[in-house]
């Protein structure tokens, strides 16, 4: 892959200096869902879907972006003094983006690049192909201008503030975090509160992870993602009076249900539920897959489901339609909702023998019900960011 993509920067932007590539992965998450800006827990892996980056520096502050993705809009050129959100800067903001938080952080960025993109994530699917995309950028910047001293995990954090502050979007740490951090055939359990982090193995001889894409994205996603964040600090300020925790995620189910009315609008009940539930959830599932009880890890990923649906109320009609025909399949231990919400994906975790008639059950069921064509992915797992060499 890397030297055709290395004949590809030079067709598109001319031969010699020093070309480098770096590749990125996607993410799914397998449990822990709005836990990471509520000092919770969460359980993603990384996939070998991702975004290749091919770099090369330039003798003036210009940059130039080109994503295979996105022939349509050939070179998007832009320049070191213009690092502010454009919408006619379309994917592009993502890199700018990443720029901008290291200028921001001190890091000097002496001149322009060339920059070939080609993702392998679909886009919109909520397999994080915006982290994926602003981390291989960061590790790119890194090592081009010698930014030695920062590590992968500083790197993350540039990417959440950029995401935060130049896209808009108040995501939390996860998708960041394990998109640099992630590691081949293991999971993270990650604590958002601390940053600690356990790497879990995760076996996939006899069962299989199969990611449906619903194909459907609902607008709403960003502005009612930003609506959840601020609806559970709002929750937390009120638990504060009545309780000592500096986040959701230090609060146990017994010490909710004893405290939970404290927080006066019952919406915001529900939502706080959602995080202080889904945490013990992801602590529970994790500790269930080390012990390799993989029924007790899909009935928790099933109540995951649930809670997002009704308490949380981030799914739709589409992704419940799919969440329930998988949970009719003999052949499912667990399936539920990944990523932010209102479209995108599901995540489950389907016995090896049963996945072709999984896909069936689904890909028929899902056609009639809603006119729409899932797709597919059976995931392998990926490591982190990394420099190809
Ligand atoms: C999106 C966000 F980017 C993550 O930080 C996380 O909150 C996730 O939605 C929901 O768990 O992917």
């Amino acid at each position: 892959m890397k030297l055709k993509l290395m004949k590809a920067f030079e067709e598109t932007y001319g031969i010699g200096g020093d070309i480098r590539a770096f590749f990125a992965p996607g993410r799914v998450n397998l449990i822990g869902e709005h836990t990471d800006y509520n000092g919770g827990h969460v359980l993603p892996c990384t996939l070998h879907m991702g975004t290749y980056m091919v770099v090369r520096k330039r003798n003036d502050s210009i940059l130039n972006f080109y994503s295979i993705n996105m022939k349509e809009l050939g070179i998007i050129t832009s320049n070191l003094d213009e690092l502010y959100f454009s919408k006619e800067a379309d994917w592009t903001n993502y890199t700018k983006g990443v720029l901008w938080a290291l200028v921001k952080e001190g890091y000097e960025v002496p001149c322009g690049m060339d920059v070939f993109v080609y993702g392998t994530i679909p886009g919109g699917a909520g397999l994080s192909s915006s982290a994926s995309l602003e981390i291989v950028t960061a590790l790119a910047v890194k090592e081009l201008f010698g930014f030695s001293g920062l590590s992968l995990i500083e790197l993350a954090k540039l990417c959440q503030y950029a995401e935060n502050n130049y896209i808009g979007c108040n995501c939390g740490i996860m998708d960041q975090f394990v998109v640099a951090m992630g590691k081949k055939n293991h999971c993270m359990f990650l604590n958002t509160n601390d940053l600690t982090y356990q790497y879990v193995p995760l076996d996939l001889s006899k069962v299989k992870i199969v990611v449906t894409n619903s194909k459907v994205k609902h607008s709403l996603v960003d502005s009612q993602y930003n609506k959840r964040r601020s609806e559970c600090e709002k929750a937390l300020s009120e638990l504060q009076s009545v309780v000592t925790i500096s986040s959701l995620g230090d609060l146990s189910k017994e010490l909710f249900d004893i405290h939970e009315t404290a927080i006066k609008d019952p919406v915001l009940r529900l939502r706080a539920r959602h995080a202080v539930y889904e945490n013990q959830r992801t602590i529970e599932a994790t500790k269930a897959l080390k012990e390799e009880n993989l029924m007790k890890f899909g009935r928790l990923m099933n109540d995951s489901h649930r809670s997002l649906r009704d308490d949380y109320q981030v799914s739709c009609e589409e992704i419940d339609c799919l969440v329930e025909l998988a949970w009719n399949h003999p052949g499912t231990i667990g399936s539920r909702i990944t990523g932010g919400g209102f479209g995108g994906c599901t995540v489950s975790i389907v016995n090896q023998d049963s996945v072709d008639s999984f896909i069936d059950h689904l890909r028929k069921g899902y056609q009639h019900a809603t006119g729409y064509d899932a797709e597919f992915y059976l995931i392998e797992t990926g490591d982190g960011v990394k420099e190809l060499l």
